[in-house]
């Protein structure tokens, strides 16, 4: 039998849960190896080997070793293709692949903006700019919220889109910005993928 997947984590890191996710869904066992963000272990020259963005997750299968969450759930899906969490049709994965991008990348300024003051002490947070960052992440969550009209996962199936965005959805939900009521449809999707237990295991 060959080893298991090493996974060079980081426990709360939503880049490192998004992972995390992929591997319980496809039932693969992994060793998660923890990196110490806070004491900068991620810039160790022993890491930057593994991955000289110096950042987390990395994966090692074998002799393969691959940063970057998105790249590494693609590859996981490719190699172990059981349970599928990609449709077979190349227009669908195309779909996916936008929303991903979409949702990590064009909501990021709102989601970094109420992390700038969630990670305040309470009493020195600002409110005016909270509350502008809110807004702001509440529009940008608009294209998800959308493409959830009708269906019970993002792309109809649980995919890789739904394990994309679980972990920061998440986080604001801890946050207290989500639930909001103009994203019914984003916190019902919620509420499903808590109950599954991929998502119990990780978050
Ligand atoms: N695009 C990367 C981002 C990885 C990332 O930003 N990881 C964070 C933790 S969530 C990290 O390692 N931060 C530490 C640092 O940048 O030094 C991915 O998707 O894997």
């Amino acid at each position: 039998m060959s080893d298991p997947i090493k996974l060079y984590d980081f426990k709360t890191s939503p880049n490192c849960q998004r992972v995390k996710v992929v591997l319980e869904e496809k039932k693969l066992p992994y060793e998660a190896i923890p990196v110490d963000l806070r004491k900068k272990e991620q810039k160790e020259p022993g890491y930057l080997a593994l991955n000289p963005y110096g950042k987390v997750p990395v994966i090692v299968d074998g002799d393969t070793v691959l940063y970057e969450s998105c790249i590494i759930n693609e590859y996981l899906e490719e190699k172990y293709p059981d349970p599928p969490l990609l449709p077979e049709d190349p227009s669908l994965r195309a779909r996916i692949r936008i929303l991903i991008d979409y949702g990590i990348n064009h909501t990021d300024s709102g989601h970094q903006a109420i992390r700038q003051e969630m990670t305040k002490a309470e009493g020195e947070r600002d409110g005016d700019a909270l509350a502008a960052a809110k807004a702001l992440f509440l529009q940008q969550l608009r294209p998800l919220e959308r493409e959830l009209e009708g269906k019970e996962y993002m792309a109809g199936d649980f995919s890789l889109l739904d394990a994309a965005h679980v972990p920061r959805i998440m986080r604001h939900l801890q946050w207290g910005i989500l639930p909001d009521p103009s994203l019914p449809l984003l916190h019902a999707w919620y509420e499903r993928m808590k109950a599954r237990p991929s998502v119990q295991a990780v978050l």
